[in-house]
């Protein structure tokens, strides 16, 4: 019982420490030219480790905005397994009911829907987009300050600043 304290408390610390920041692209790219934007301008298509990621990478898409949005999850072809555009190794998915379904036989990049549900689509459409950097939050050596703590109300995971020690004179 202890020991999946513990493990839950490791895998929260370590959704904390690959805290993303979220951006919205929203000129039309197919999904190439949106990962080349991202690659440009931030650190790559958008990357989700667990709910939480991707409920902050739904924030990061307007409050009227209807159509799918382009992100990092896509597949070389219909039978190779789906990956990150960052190489994440992260095992989360979302897929809307009946997806992904490769219809026609090309659709190997994944739409995100503002409610949340994915869509494998083909990657010509032309749709806006979710970039993300990585959250600087850390010492300067690299090593992360912030902390997650579940709170009860509401029931939530929440990241906070930590203390800073390496002052601590
Ligand atoms: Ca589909």
């Amino acid at each position: 019982m202890r020991m999946d304290l513990i493990f839950v408390l490791l895998l929260a610390l370590s959704s904390c420490v690959n805290a993303r920041i979220f951006y919205f692209i929203p000129e039309h790219k197919n999904w190439t030219e949106a990962q080349t934007y991202c690659r440009l301008h931030r650190t790559d298509l958008a990357t989700a480790d667990d709910q939480m990621d991707y409920d902050e990478l739904l924030k990061a898409i307007p409050k009227d905005f209807t159509d799918y949005v382009w992100f990092g999850l896509y597949r070389t072809d219909g039978t190779a397994p789906w990956v990150w555009s960052d190489q994440s190794k992260s095992v989360f998915r979302s897929w809307g009911i009946g997806q992904p379904n490769n219809s026609g036989g090309a659709q190997f990049c994944v739409g995100a829907s503002p409610t949340g549900p994915w869509n494998d689509l083909e990657c010509t459409y032309q749709l806006a987009s979710v970039c993300y950097t990585d959250r600087e939050d850390t010492d300067g050596e690299g090593n992360d300050r912030r902390y997650k703590a579940f709170l009860e109300n509401p029931p939530r995971w929440k990241c906070f600043p930590g203390e800073d020690s390496s002052k601590g004179e």
